[in-house]
């Protein structure tokens, strides 16, 4: 992945861990932050398969097809005391308004370039997921907490609105209601609240305890087609915000794209012949 100033990358057991790395300012998205987030995103995006795969799925991958090096990214923050704190306000007082709008748009391009990684992402906040932080949490594919995770949008504290994607993808996972009121107030909300609104799908006593259950679940998803996951993912990502019936056209196009696959022949084949698909990845 490359050296990285702001950001810790570890990969191992098919797991690829990006931890924000400037605990000094909590883990806040600097421009430089945002810069490298971008880069790896960018390799990330290379993961799938190539050939086959690639023809009929859509899937950009490396060239080694079918290999899947890795199966899943964990999104972390250092520290121990937040996951993001949001922006970098000191970096914001000194932007104009055309900057500010640059910043947006960039991390914009972040946070779908997230979603657009063909293996499951998961955010691990572990303390403060504020403004950016708990919009760059909302890219990823779902979010664990630790009991010490608090989340909130505060930009209204600051004469500012969210700028990251917030005003989005808060209202699509928890709906318009509670969005509105969490942009308005600018009320931080601690783990079990944002469990039971469905911002946080697993609360965990400890750190460690979040890292491993994130660890779990993409264990989990790894024993599946990693070619009808990375379907599935974009086949979601796709839909929403749109019609019903154009978000139905998108998953007819995308069973057929998984009709075109070796996982599919071997996943249906297995069942039929009562045994374990051993998935080739393409
Ligand atoms: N930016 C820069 N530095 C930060 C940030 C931040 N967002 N958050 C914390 N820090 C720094 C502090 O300045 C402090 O640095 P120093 O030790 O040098 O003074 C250090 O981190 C530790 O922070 P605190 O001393 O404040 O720690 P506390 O435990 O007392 O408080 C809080 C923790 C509650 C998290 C507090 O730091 C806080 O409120 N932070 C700001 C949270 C916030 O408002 N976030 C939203 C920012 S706006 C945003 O994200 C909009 C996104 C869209 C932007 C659009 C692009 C233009």
């Amino acid at each position: 992945f490359g050296s990285f100033e702001t950001l810790a990358i570890e990969t191992s057991g098919g797991i690829a861990t990006v931890t924000v790395n400037r605990p000094e300012a909590l883990n806040a998205l600097s421009g430089k932050v945002v810069e490298e987030l971008a880069r790896v995103c960018e390799e990330l995006n290379r993961l799938g398969g190539t050939g086959t795969s690639a023809a009929t799925t859509g899937i950009p991958g490396t060239a080694d097809d079918g290999a899947w090096p890795v199966r899943g990214v964990i999104l972390t923050g250092a520290g121990g005391k937040a996951f993001v704190a949001g922006a970098d306000i000191r970096e914001l007082t000194s932007m104009n308004a055309d900057q500010a709008e640059f910043h947006a748009r960039s991390m914009h391009a972040v946070t779908l370039a997230l979603e657009s990684v063909p293996v499951p992402v998961i955010a691990c906040v572990d303390g403060f997921a504020l403004g950016g932080g708990c919009e760059l949490a909302l890219a990823a594919d779902f979010i664990y907490a630790s009991e010490r995770a608090q989340f909130g949008q505060p930009e209204v504290n600051l004469g500012l609105v969210p700028g990251f994607g917030g005003s989005v993808r808060l209202q699509q996972r928890i709906g318009l209601g509670m969005a509105r009121e969490l942009i308005y107030t600018g009320r931080r909300i601690d783990a079990h609240e944002a469990h039971r609104l469905g911002l946080v799908n697993r609360v965990l006593a400890t750190r460690e305890e979040l890292l491993a259950a994130a660890a779990e679940t993409i264990g989990e998803i790894a024993t599946k087609s990693p070619t009808a996951v990375a379907l599935s993912k974009r086949s979601i990502n796709q839909a929403t915000g749109r019609t019903t019936p154009e978000g139905l056209d998108i998953e007819a196009r995308t069973f057929r794209a998984a009709f075109g696959t070796e996982d599919m022949k071997e996943g249906t084949t297995a069942f039929v012949e009562k045994r374990a698909a051993v998935f080739p990845g393409r």
